[in-house]
């Protein structure tokens, strides 16, 4: 059966990009697919991250999960660590991937920046937990924002690369899927007007929790107040909105606000620009912030309330990992055979 998988660091506030790209997508998913929705701490610990950060972040990304509408019996809702088959799958594939395949990702030339002597070998084998992280479960569709994609292949490179070296072997145990493959070649889910959310300061970078400027994105705790401050004081062009989506070609700004509009609003940038084109910022921008603000505030007060009651939450995230430790198991069992390890 299709099977979803898709994981949130716990590595800073959530903010705007990672609910549009990602969580808000999680919860028609549940209609159908089976769905497993992970708090990824072993990823956020490849930069430093305070414990007591870290915790609060973890039962934060967790809230978030439940404010969107993830329900923690429908869905698999648990954090990585509980799992210790995913540090397992990644040592495997850390043997599988080589350094080349690493060497090219951007996200990694990204954040180790001019300094990459320094940074953690983790941050460098990120990707190889990634794709543990996934094929543990032989998820056969990830929902993630377009940022992930280059690791998506690189798990789809990975999962064939395993199922040719071990392509004898995976015959021979007898635990290969009637193709006679061991994993999955797994799917990015993709789609939508908001896969990449810009930051409110600068259009040409990603909305990230690690941005140092508060004002670059909208935290899913922000207040009403805050939202709408962030709104008015976002970067724009001074030009009026285009009638027309070609308009915001090179526009990086304008198509951000825009994009954002028609994602909180379920409407395309083509609606968006028929009621708004031909505006200024001074119309717009006020609206963005309503609608921002509509859609935001009910979920900043669940996950709130949540947050209260950190008990509850570590209980869901418990039973998460039992769940998903019986299935993550069963995987890893077949893998260790597959290898030749003796148990
Ligand atoms: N700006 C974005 N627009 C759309 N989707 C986004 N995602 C992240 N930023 C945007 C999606 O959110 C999910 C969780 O991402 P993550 O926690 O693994 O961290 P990340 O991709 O590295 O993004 P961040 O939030 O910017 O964190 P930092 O600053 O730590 O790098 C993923 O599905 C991602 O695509």
């Amino acid at each position: 059966s299709p099977r979803v998988f898709s994981g949130i660091q716990p590595s800073g506030d959530l903010h705007l990009g990672n609910y549009l790209g990602a969580i808000r997508r999680f919860v028609p998913l549940q209609d159908t697919h089976e769905t497993i929705y992970c708090v990824v701490d072993m990823h956020a610990i490849t930069v430093w991250q305070e414990p007591e950060a870290l915790r609060r972040a973890t039962r934060e990304v967790a809230a978030a999960f439940i404010a969107a509408g993830v329900d923690p019996k429908r869905s698999i809702v648990f954090n990585q660590s509980q799992v210790v088959q995913h540090a397992e799958l990644a040592w495997v594939f850390n043997c599988v991937a080589r350094m080349g395949w690493m060497a090219r990702m951007t996200q990694f030339k990204d954040k180790a920046g001019k300094n990459s002597e320094n940074v953690s070998l983790g941050l460098f084998a990120y990707p190889s937990l990634m794709a543990a992280d996934i094929l543990l479960y032989k998820a056969t569709h990830v929902p993630v924002g377009d940022d992930q994609k280059q690791h998506l292949e690189l798990t789809r490179d990975i999962a064939a690369k395993f199922n040719n070296d071990y392509a004898a072997s995976i015959a021979a145990e007898g635990v290969g899927a009637p193709d006679g493959q061991f994993f999955p070649i797994t799917e990015p889910l993709i789609a939508g007007p908001a896969t990449r959310i810009m930051s409110l300061r600068d259009g040409t970078k990603k909305m990230s929790k690690s941005d140092p400027s508060e004002q670059s994105r909208i935290s899913l705790l922000d207040d009403a107040d805050a939202i709408a401050k962030k709104i008015k004081k976002a970067t724009t062009d001074p030009a009026e909105l285009p009638l027309e989506v070609d308009g915001l070609k090179d526009r990086p700004e304008a198509d951000n606000l825009v994009g954002i509009y028609a994602a909180l609003s379920d409407k395309t940038e083509a609606d968006v620009l028929a009621e708004f084109g031909g505006q200024g910022w001074g119309k717009f921008k006020p609206a963005l912030a309503d609608l921002a603000v509509a859609v935001l505030a009910p979920m900043a007060g669940e996950m709130q309330r949540l947050l209260d009651d950190p008990e509850t939450i570590d209980a869901v995230l418990r039973d998460g990992g039992e769940r998903a430790g019986a299935i993550a198991e069963k995987t890893m069992a077949e893998v260790r055979s597959i290898i030749g390890f003796i148990r």
